[in-house]
């Protein structure tokens, strides 16, 4: 039976790309996110492309609940997950901690913290049953750094970050392999979220260098996937070549 890869948030962006590369890989995919219309085109592209079987989840990973309902759902031989890539997440607001916005914080902490960690505690107990599997942390370079108005966002992504060393320690006499992803700026649909639908707002911030895209990441990760049973490539930042920290630039604007 084919490797299953289980994606979160992979309607668009780095989730998607991640989708791609691990359908031309052969991977049997779980997907998920919560735009159901996106979610059922994909799942049809990708079965029309790939010689793979997906299955699509839709749920909020915020509702701990809908979580269980649909992990635990899942056939006995869907459960048996490979890879984990825990990508589902955003950020809401660019605004100083004073000027911030109250339920923009709430979606950040309890998308990017609360749903990572509902999603892994269910699938890492599949995985330690298997006695195998690999999971993947996107976490960001604001994960690492801290930029101006960027608080709350960086603040869920140190989390990341912390969990992901977390869960290397917790799922080390388990055997499973446990990566942390943090990239710099990728063009997805992540500033259109961020600045709530402004295309215009968003456009701004990949103008005057050349930012990473989805493909980059998604290339990336499945590189720390397929490496040797013994290697495990615990954390890494990718940047675009114009831009050397969070807040440093070399834009032509
Ligand atoms: P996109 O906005 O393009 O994709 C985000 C994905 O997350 C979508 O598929 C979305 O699906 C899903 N998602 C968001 N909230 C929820 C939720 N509550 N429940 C379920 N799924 C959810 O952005 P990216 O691809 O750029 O972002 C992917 C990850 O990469 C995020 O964790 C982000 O923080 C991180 N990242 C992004 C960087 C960038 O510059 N783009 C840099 C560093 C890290 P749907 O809306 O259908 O639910
Ligand atoms: C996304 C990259 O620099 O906008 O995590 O925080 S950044």
């Amino acid at each position: 039976m084919s490797k299953i890869a289980l994606i979160t948030g992979a309607t668009s962006g780095i989730g998607k790309a991640c989708a791609e590369i691990y359908a031309q890989n052969g991977y049997q995919l779980i997907i998920t996110g919560r735009r159901a219309d996106r979610l059922a085109e994909f799942k049809d592209q990708l079965e029309s492309d790939y010689p793979v079987k997906v299955k699509t989840l839709c749920f909020d990973v915020r509702d701990r609940n809908e979580v269980e309902k649909n992990l635990q759902a899942l056939s006995n031989d869907l459960k048996k997950v490979d890879i984990l890539i825990n990508n589902a997440g955003l950020s809401q607001g660019l605004d100083s901690l004073q000027n911030g916005n109250l339920d923009d914080w709430d979606t950040m902490i309890d998308t990017n913290i609360k749903g990572l960690l509902y999603v892994s505690k269910i699938v890492s107990n599949w995985m330690i049953a298997e006695k195998k599997g690999h999971i993947v942390n996107i976490g960001s370079i604001a994960g690492k750094e801290v930029y101006a108005n960027g608080n709350v966002y960086c603040a869920t992504k140190h989390a990341v970050d912390a969990l992901n060393k977390a869960m290397r320690i917790d799922l080390l006499p388990h055997g499973i392999k446990v990566t942390g992803i943090h990239p710099g700026a990728v063009e997805t649909e992540f500033s259109i979220v961020r600045f709530h639908g402004d295309e215009k707002k968003a456009a701004k911030i990949y103008e005057g260098y050349e930012p990473l895209v989805a493909q980059d990441i998604a290339e990336t990760i499945y590189f720390t996937t397929s490496r040797p049973s013994h290697v495990n490539i615990n954390d890494l930042v990718i940047m675009p070549t114009a831009q050397a920290s969070a807040f440093y630039w070399n834009k032509e604007v």
